[in-house]
């Protein structure tokens, strides 16, 4: 799929402002820090699109941003991120939350994992609870430039072995790097066959 074009359009903090659901949406969400941004920032091709930082937990709203006029990309904000206060906590989790069970367009959702790490529990949770509430997601394993791609697959094994605790089929999995463009034509893929099923 060619990119034509990505815009930002606007950014949330609650369901009642997203912008109009006329679109179909991917969401990207994961850990603080695991890269969704520069993710986003990959697949259109543009450095600064979506705001990337040194800061874990920069992202504390919903961005929108409207791809070839046609479907749209949405950041959602990292979940663990421990220096916000818990009542600020409760309330992204409440609207991300709120977001991925009721978005109506919401076609696919991203679970960003650091490739780096073996596997964690709070990823873990997240994705248990996709699972429990009929979520579909595909897994997206981050930074996979860091480690060497030995280390990467023995992650990504021991993450779906962990995975079997709670969920019996196989996660639908891609690796990305932000350095080496690595993943870049695979997930665009997936939303281009995403969005023609439609
Ligand atoms: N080497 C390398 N660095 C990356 C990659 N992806 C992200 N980074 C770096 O990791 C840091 C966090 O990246 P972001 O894209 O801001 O992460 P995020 O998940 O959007 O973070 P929050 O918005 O804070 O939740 C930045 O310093 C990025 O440059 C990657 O694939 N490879
Ligand atoms: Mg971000």
């Amino acid at each position: 799929m060619r990119i034509q074009s990505a815009k930002f359009i606007k950014s949330a903090t609650q369901l009642p402002d997203c912008p109009s659901a006329e679109f179909p949406e991917f969401a990207f969400i994961g850990r603080s820090n695991v890269g969704k941004s520069s993710l986003i920032n990959l697949l259109t091709n543009k450095n600064d699109l979506a705001r990337v930082s040194k800061t874990p937990g920069r992202t504390r709203e919903i961005n929108f941003f409207k791809i070839n006029d046609q479907w749209a990309l949405v950041d959602l904000p990292g979940y663990g991120y421990a220096k916000v206060s818990q009542s600020m906590r409760d309330q992204f989790n409440e609207f991300v939350s709120d977001y991925i069970l009721h978005r109506e367009n919401l076609c696919g959702t991203f679970v960003l994992v650091d490739s780096r790490h073996s596997p964690q529990k709070l990823d873990l949770q997240f994705v248990a609870w996709l699972i429990d509430c009929e979520i579909p997601f595909a897994l997206i394993f981050t930074k996979t430039d860091k480690i060497k791609p030995k280390v990467v697959q023995k992650n990504i094994n021991q993450f779906k072995e962990a995975m079997k605790e709670f969920s019996s089929g196989e996660p639908i999995v891609f690796q990305s790097s932000a350095s080496t463009r690595e993943g870049r034509q695979e997930i665009l893929m997936f939303i281009d066959e995403a969005t023609k099923k439609l």
